[in-house]
């Protein structure tokens, strides 16, 4: 699931710092999660991908640009 990159079933603020600590590269995201964090669609895992999880989670926003995609 998009956003959902520690793969609990839930999209969380831990999901947006996972993303994060990638960017920042305290940790990596395994293949897996880092489809799952690229909900932008653009390849790369950044901090946009982040703030679209935040966006997501204080529903600012229904769907991530990633889903409208397909
Ligand atoms: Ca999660
Ligand atoms: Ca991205």
């Amino acid at each position: 699931m998009y956003g959902d990159v520690d793969g609990n079933g839930k999209i969380t603020s831990d999901d947006a710092l996972a993303v994060l600590k990638h960017v920042v590269k305290l940790k990596t995201l395994t293949p897996e999660e880092g489809k799952a964090a690229d909900v932008d669609g653009n390849k790369e895992i950044t901090a946009d991908d982040a703030l679209w999880i935040l966006k997501k989670i204080v529903k600012v926003t229904e769907v991530f640009p990633v889903e409208k995609i397909k």
